[in-house]
């Protein structure tokens, strides 16, 4: 089953489109991140449908140690698992740490499409089909500053029209089959202009949404096929409840349309 069959399935199964921003502030010593990690796990698990890892559980548990844990309750949860690491060098660099993430147990890593195709992300997306990986691109990010690099606008060589980068990146993304578009959740109005480009060939993950400043119902409506969801879940007071809520405001949103 490919990525995107998988997350589509746990989303029908468990009526949810939110993805798991599995992200805590430093702590140490390390274990203690690791169990609070865990319980967050076991209290969100059915309302989530997959759970995303970044640097801040990678760099201080480590890929092969501490992570395996976490990787391992979320696979008993029969959660997809994504690794956040956006990959951005050169051809062989990008091939073997995206090798490494899949090895660990990741299911999609995300990835940079200004590194470009050949040389670029083709090693890392040919990994991935190879063993029915996914590959999820950046096309509009989240943060204030997103304009001065995604929404430059860029100049065709042959014609010389100016497009903005993010659809051209939202183009290569239906190119590419990838298997994912991030589009920040504070731009609501970018998320419909990707939409119309990748209509329903590539799913919108949209992070941002709460401490960022992103609405739910705007990200909704705007298209985003899932809400990727950190701070909101992992620093609330009671995870699941903060969960459960965030769940049932998409969940009723998706039911008006
Ligand atoms: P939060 O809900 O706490 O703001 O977390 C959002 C998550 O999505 C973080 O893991 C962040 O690294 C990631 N993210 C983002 O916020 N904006 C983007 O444009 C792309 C991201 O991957």
């Amino acid at each position: 089953m490919d990525f995107k069959t998988k997350i589509e399935k746990a989303a029908e199964e468990r009526n949810s489109r939110i993805v798991l921003a599995l992200d805590l502030p430093p702590e140490k010593p390390y274990e203690i991140l690791l169990s609070k990690a865990i319980k967050i796990l076991d209290g969100t698990n059915d309302y989530v449908c997959a759970v995303k890892i970044n640097r801040q559980l990678v760099l201080p548990l480590g890929l092969f140690r501490g992570l395996q844990t976490v990787i391992c309750v979320a696979k008993d949860y029969e959660l997809p698992l994504i690794m956040d690491c956006k990959i951005n060098d050169v051809g062989h660099t990008n091939e073997i740490i995206a090798r490494y993430y899949f090895e660990a147990g990741f299911d999609a890593v995300t990835a940079n499409p200004l590194v470009g195709w050949e040389e670029g992300l083709k090693p890392v997306f040919k990994l991935a089909r190879e063993n029915g990986k996914g590959v999820i691109i950046l096309v509009y990010m989240s943060h204030k500053s997103t304009d001065e690099g995604y929404g430059r606008s860029v100049k065709d060589k042959k014609t010389g029209s100016l497009t903005p980068q993010y659809q051209i990146f939202a183009r290569k993304a239906v190119e590419w089959n990838a298997d994912g578009a991030v589009v920040g959740a504070t731009y609501p109005e970018k998320i419909v202009e990707v939409k119309q480009i990748v209509k329903d060939k590539v799913p919108i993950y949209s992070p941002g949404i709460g401490f960022q400043g992103g609405k739910i119902e705007e990200t909704v409506r705007a298209g985003a096929d899932y809400l990727i969801v950190g701070r909101s879940i992992t620093l609330a007071k009671n995870p699941a409840e903060a969960t459960k809520k965030i769940r049932d405001t998409v969940n009723s949103v998706l039911a008006g349309f």
